[in-house]
């Protein structure tokens, strides 16, 4: 199956990921033809796609009609106009924004995770696939791989966001302050358009704006998406989420407990098994000996893999693991998660599917 593929939002930090994968190496379904979309500043931009040329459009009903699936990766309010239209005409959307996360008729897919949502009859009224956030991709990865064995009670998780989570502009915010710093020496705490206190040189214990509970939007977020994905509403789980000073890759610290019993061998010889997560903790087979024992967000980034480190026993619950993940935000994050379901969708027919109806 040859695919006209669609990335509104082709600009930002996932749109060019996307476009990254689609065009380095990925393996899976064929690309017909790549149409990138964004604001109307960045229209009449070239790309090089392979051996053809793709020009950046302006967002539009008529040209986004043309593609048989469309990554949206842009704000949720680009995702609420534009993809009830375009799935009115069975085309597959899959969203990257949180617009229709929550929407019970909305599949929120990981792959590896809940592929069973992607089947034709699912989606065929209403085909939007959701993309989680990029802290719930890897987490639920885990949690479904060891709840599967060891049966889940209760997860406890603090993470620490690369500022690319925030978007380009947020990159470009950790880049001036940090130049100021070595420039002026200045290492005052001010605020930033992105950020409501500095990001160099500092962390932050907040992610997206607050709710009445106390919670972030973005704890939130990874709380109540993790119970849609892994079908349990009542799954006890609290959230911490920090920005950190670096550039690309999610790190989070999860604590864990479980009704059966288990030890720090069986959690990694379950995770090792599992599809697309790798776990590096001892010394054995990452790239440069000294960094076999755990990996980084500078290790992940541009890194298809989910990587799980330091895993151990706690004592804090009778049956309890602690353990650290990390992956690329940007690719199994956002990017990768959604050309996977794409490609999911196209070898289980459902994308055909849509195309007969
Ligand atoms: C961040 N995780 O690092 C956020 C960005 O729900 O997809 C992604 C927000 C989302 O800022």
């Amino acid at each position: 199956l040859e695919l006209t593929i669609g990335i509104v939002g082709a600009t930002g930090v996932v749109g060019q990921t996307a476009f990254d994968i689609l065009a380095d190496d990925f393996s899976g379904f064929k690309v017909k033809k790549l149409k990138m979309y964004a604001s109307r500043s960045s229209a009449g931009k070239v790309f090089n796609f392979r051996n053809s040329k793709v020009t950046i459009e302006e967002i539009n009903l008529e040209s986004l009609q043309e593609c048989d699936a469309i990554l949206f990766a842009t704000d949720a309010a680009i995702s609420q106009e534009y993809i009830p239209k375009l799935a009115e005409k069975g085309i597959l959307c899959i969203d990257k924004s949180s617009a229709f996360r929550s929407h019970s008729a909305v599949p929120l897919v990981v792959p590896e995770v809940n592929a069973d949502q992607l089947a034709y009859e699912k989606i065929a009224k209403f085909p939007v696939i959701a993309s989680p956030n990029c802290c719930t991709i890897p987490l639920v990865m885990v949690l479904k791989a060891l709840d599967e064995k060891f049966s889940l009670i209760r997860a406890i998780v603090s993470t620490y966001q690369s500022v690319s989570g925030a978007g380009k502009p947020a990159v470009e915010v950790l880049t001036e302050e940090t130049k100021n710093f070595f420039v002026n020496q200045d290492l005052t705490c001010g605020k930033s358009d992105i950020f409501p206190k500095s990001i160099a040189f500092n962390v932050m214990p907040y992610v997206a704006g607050l709710l009445e509970n106390g919670d972030t939007d973005e704890e939130s977020k990874i709380i109540s998406e993790t119970r849609k994905i892994l079908a349990n509403p009542k799954l006890l789980l609290a959230a911490t989420s920090v920005r950190v000073p670096t550039f690309v890759g999610h790190g989070e610290s999860v604590t864990l407990e479980f009704k059966n019993k288990v030890t720090a061998a069986q959690v990694k010889e379950t995770l090792s098994q599992f599809s697309g997560i790798s776990v590096i903790d001892e010394k054995s087979k990452f790239e440069e000996d000294d960094y076999e024992l755990f990996v980084t967000p500078r290790e992940a980034h541009g890194k298809d893999d989910v990587f799980v480190s330091r895993v151990r026993k706690t004592e804090v619950f009778e049956n309890g693991i602690a353990l650290w993940i990390v992956s690329d935000n940007l690719r199994k994050g956002a990017a990768l998660n959604a050309i996977q379901i794409i490609n999911f969708c196209a070898l289980n027919g459902t994308i055909l599917s849509l195309k007969r109806k």
